[in-house]
C-alpha cells in the first residue's frame, strides 16, 4: 500500500472532473432548475431511462473538446493528478466500451475517446490519472441499485424496497444486483484498467451495496492490477475500509482530518456536474487558504470543476484555475 500511494502522497492537489450526458443540461430540466446536485438530475426528475437515452445521453457530443487545454490549465494550476468520472450514476460510459452499450460510441455515435485523450494528454504532461467509477448507483441497468421509477431497483428514493440496508429486508434481490456486477461493473473495470492503466479508481456511495458485493468489487480491481489506488468510498463498513485511504464528506466545510492518508473534495460552486444555473462560485482564496490547511494537515486536495457538454471548462472554473495558479507560481513548490 505504501509503495501504491507514493505518487499521491506527494501530489497534494489534484482535479477531480464531474463529466458526462448531465453536462448537456446543465442542470435545468424542462425549463426548471434542477434542485441539488446537477449530475443527479435524471434521479430527481425521476428522467425515464428511454427519455434519458435519447434527449440527453444521445446529445452528448463534446466536439470542443480539447484534453491537452484541460491539461495545461490544470498543470497551471500546480495540480498534479486528475480524475475524470468514466460513469457515473446515470449509467452512461464516456468511453467506448465493448463490454456494454450504453456509452458515447454506441448511443451518442461520438467517435473520439474522451478517456484516452484525457489520459495521453495528463501523461504526457506528467499528471497522474484515473476514474471515477459509479460501482453502486446505475441508473441505466435494468439490475443495480437506484433506479426505482423504470425499475423496481433496491436502493431508489422512494421505492418499494428502501435506501439503506435494502440488502437485510431484501435478500432476494442481491442475486439481480449480482448480475449487474458481473455483467457490466466488474467487466466495465476490468476494461478501463487493461485499456487505460489508470492510476487511481475512485468509487462512490459503497453503501447501496451490500458490503461483501463492495469487497467483491475491490477484489477484482486488486486482482486486475495492484498498484491501482482506490480511494475511500469503495467498500467499507464498521472500523474497515478496504481502499487505500479516507475521503472526507463532500463539502469542504466539512473539511475533517485524520491522522493517516485523507483527501477532501470542494468542489468550485455547489454542485459536482456542469450546472449553468449555480453562478455562485467561492474565491480564489478560499481555495487557496483551503489548500494550505489541507497540506499542513497532511491531506490532499481533489478540486472539482464541472465542464459544459461542449467538452469546454466553465470560465468561472477556468477563472478559478487561473487564479489558483497564480498564486501557486510565487509560493508553490515545484
Ligand atoms: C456523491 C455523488 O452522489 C455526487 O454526485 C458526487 O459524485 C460526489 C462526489 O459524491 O455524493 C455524495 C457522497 C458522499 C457524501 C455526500 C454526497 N457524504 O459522505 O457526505
Amino acid at each position: 500500500r505504501d509503495q501504491r500511494l507514493e505518487w499521491w502522497r506527494e501530489a497534494r492537489f489534484g482535479c477531480f472532473v464531474h463529466w458526462g450526458a448531465y453536462s448537456v443540461l446543465g442542470g435545468e430540466w424542462k425549463d426548471r432548475p434542477n434542485p441539488g446536485y446537477a449530475e443527479h438530475i435524471m434521479r430527481v426528475n425521476r428522467i425515464p431511462v428511454e427519455t434519458y437515452k435519447n434527449e440527453v445521453a444521445a446529445k452528448f457530443h463534446p466536439d470542443a473538446y480539447d484534453a491537452k487545454s484541460w491539461v495545461r490549465q490544470m498543470k497551471a494550476a500546480g495540480m498534479q493528478y486528475v480524475i475524470i468520472t468514466s460513469k457515473h450514476h446515470d449509467g452512461f460510459a464516456i468511453w467506448p466500451s465493448e463490454v456494454n452499450k450504453y456509452n458515447i460510441r454506441d448511443v451518442a455515435h461520438f467517435q473520439r475517446d474522451p478517456l484516452k485523450e484525457l489520459v495521453d494528454a495528463a501523461r504526457a504532461e506528467g499528471l497522474h490519472v484515473g476514474f471515477y467509477y459509479s460501482h453502486a448507483f446505475d441508473w441505466e441497468d435494468p439490475n443495480a441499485p437506484g433506479n426505482d421509477w423504470d425499475y423496481t431497483n433496491p436502493a431508489g428514493d422512494k421505492g418499494l424496497f428502501g435506501g439503506l440496508n435494502w440488502y437485510n429486508a431484501h435478500p432476494e434481490l442481491v442475486a439481480k444486483v449480482d448480475k449487474y456486477i458481473d455483467g457490466k461493473a466488474i467487466p466495465q473495470l476490468k476494461e478501463l484498467i487493461a485499456r487505460y492503466h489508470p492510476d487511481i479508481l475512485w468509487f462512490d456511495t459503497p453503501s447501496k451495496l451490500p458490503f461483501y458485493e463492495q469487497a467483491r468489487i475491490v477484489k477484482a480491481v486488486r486482482e486486475a492490477d495492484p498498484n491501482v489506488v482506490i480511494n475511500g468510498r469503495a467498500a467499507r463498513t464498521k472500523g474497515v475500509n478496504l481502499g487505500d485511504y479516507l475521503d472526507t464528506a463532500d463539502r469542504p466545510e466539512e473539511l475533517r482530518p485524520t491522522p493517516g492518508d485523507w483527501e477532501a473534495i470542494p468542489t468550485t460552486n455547489e454542485s459536482y456536474g456542469y450546472d449553468k444555473l449555480d453562478p455562485v462560485h467561492k474565491p480564489v482564496p478560499y481555495f487557496i487558504q483551503l489548500l494550505a490547511k489541507t497540506s499542513a494537515k497532511g491531506g490532499n486536495i481533489l478540486l472539482n470543476i464541472g465542464p459544459k457538454g461542449d467538452g469546454t471548462i466553465d470560465p468561472p472554473d477556468a477563472e478559478i484555475l487561473a487564479g489558483i495558479g497564480k498564486w501557486m507560481a510565487v509560493n508553490g513548490e515545484s
